[in-house]
């Protein structure tokens, strides 16, 4: 194995992640309907050049040889999420025939192929429908993920062997119910937290289901990092307290211990809010699971500001990346030691990547230098956790190619192969072949 991979195990296993709404398009075919983001990114000032997920990658219709792009990598897995209004238009009811066909598709494609699918159930496109009705503050929609995920386990149960119930619950509370920079665009800090509790109990609802049909490995995807604080002071140590608590407690303490931290419950009521438990809740949240997804960008150290329940980042002054997160690789590693040693868990990273400016395509080249280091630098820090102890089995790389990076919209490309938006074209990067380069030696 070569120095960026040493010490990971002979099984360790390598992969490259997507999301439906970011790749698919095809926003309005075969009885798809609206989710959130079909009507988040309409509103004004919503994304970045009022761009939409209507066409994206186009991936619904070039799904086959996206498939045979992916197997060309050389990688073990491939992560992708369904769309909830494709499969289940509304989010009730029965299942779209056509919706589910796709994804039957592509399973198929993959198997044969030889890669394995990885099915992330929500990727952040509620059925518009059901965020009417409420949205994740409204305890049913916990209800309606559980009903989802079994629809999909009746149609794909049979071949995809691994299952994510939610792909970083933070972003859908925080992000979409608190600062309003996703959908469905509220801000509201109480309803973020009551959406914070229904995600988990509709993840731990669905993987109670999920568990009892014996899938093979079963779990859930976090973003995470390392939350430090800016000097000694009292006010920027509860800071980095707070931030850990929200960012990272709040949700493993409850998956893996079955309780809410005591000071993120304090943090929760002194900000007028509560986390609305009710009997039983927190046994079906701590529904085993057989493998924790990593996803990690960055780190940040924090400083108190004059409002206690607000906390500031402060830049350390490192080379960042295009969308401002500056790189820290040794918080990879801190962040991978501490989730062993306070939870002793498996991991796997179910994303790690990078946006930058890449220079264009030319003469068939996209040569992305500063992401193959970001790779390498991450990956080989993941190595270094392992080597610490961290049981870490799998690394999926953030994104197979470039998509609709949310509210920033196209500007923003993370793949490591370049998608021309006019033309469709795919051209895999200096990264990608570098990825596949790595896993072929890492292989012996
Ligand atoms: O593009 C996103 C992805 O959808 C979720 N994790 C972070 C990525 C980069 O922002």
């Amino acid at each position: 194995m070569s120095d960026v991979t040493s010490g990971l195990p002979a099984d360790f296993f390598w992969g490259v992640a997507t999301s439906a709404y970011q790749i698919e398009g095809a926003w309005d075919e075969d009885g798809r309907t609206l989710s959130i983001w079909d009507t988040f990114s309409r509103r004004p000032g919503a994304v970045v050049n009022g761009e939409t997920g209507d066409v994206a990658c186009d991936h619904y219709h070039r799904m086959p040889a996206d498939v045979a792009m992916i197997a060309g990598l050389g990688v073990d897995k491939y992560r992708f999420s369904v769309s909830w209004p494709r499969i289940q238009p509304g989010g009730r009811g029965p299942v779209n025939a056509k919706g589910v066909d796709f994804y039957s598709r592509l399973v198929d494609e993959l198997l044969e192929k030889g890669v394995d699918p990885w099915l992330t159930l929500y990727h952040w496109d509620l059925p518009q429908e059901l965020e009417d009705a409420g949205g994740w503050p409204h305890r049913d929609t916990a209800y309606r993920f559980a009903e989802f995920a079994g629809l999909v386990h009746d149609a794909l149960g049979d071949r995809v062997p691994t299952w994510t119930t939610l792909n970083e619950p933070w972003c859908s509370a925080v992000l979409g119910y608190d600062t309003g920079r996703h959908a469905p665009g509220r801000t509201n800090f109480a309803e973020a937290v009551r959406a914070t509790h229904h995600l988990l109990l509709g993840h731990g609802l669905a993987a109670q289901d999920l568990r009892s049909r014996g899938v093979a490995s079963l779990g859930i995807t976090l973003n995470m990092g390392t939350h430090s604080a800016a000097s000694d002071a009292p006010g920027d140590v509860d800071a980095a307290r707070r931030a850990d608590g929200f960012g990272t407690r709040i949700y493993m303490d409850p998956l893996v211990h079955g309780r809410y931290p005591e000071d993120v419950l304090a943090d929760v009521a002194a900000r007028g809010a509560e986390i609305p438990v009710r009997a039983g809740d927190l046994e079906v949240i701590s529904t085993p699971l057989d493998v924790f997804g990593v996803n990690y960008y960055t780190s940040h150290v924090h400083r108190a500001t004059e409002d206690p329940a607000v906390s500031e980042v402060v830049p350390q002054g490192r080379p960042v990346t295009a969308m401002g997160w500056e790189i820290v690789p040794e918080g990879f590693t801190s962040l991978l030691v501490r989730l062993h040693e306070d939870y002793g868990v498996p991991m796997v990273i179910t994303e790690n990547g990078a946006a930058f400016d890449d220079l264009d395509v030319e003469d068939g080249h996209v040569a992305d230098t500063d992401r193959v280091d970001y790779l390498k630098s991450h990956i080989a820090a993941v190595a270094t956790a392992v080597r610490a102890g961290a049981d870490v089995r799998g690394y999926l790389a953030w994104s197979l190619m470039d998509n609709f990076e949310w509210g920033y919209g196209y500007g923003k490309r993370f793949g490591i192969v370049h998608v021309d938006y006019e033309t469709q074209q795919r051209t895999p990067k200096r990264s990608a072949r570098w990825f596949r380069d790595l896993i072929t030696r890492s292989r012996g």
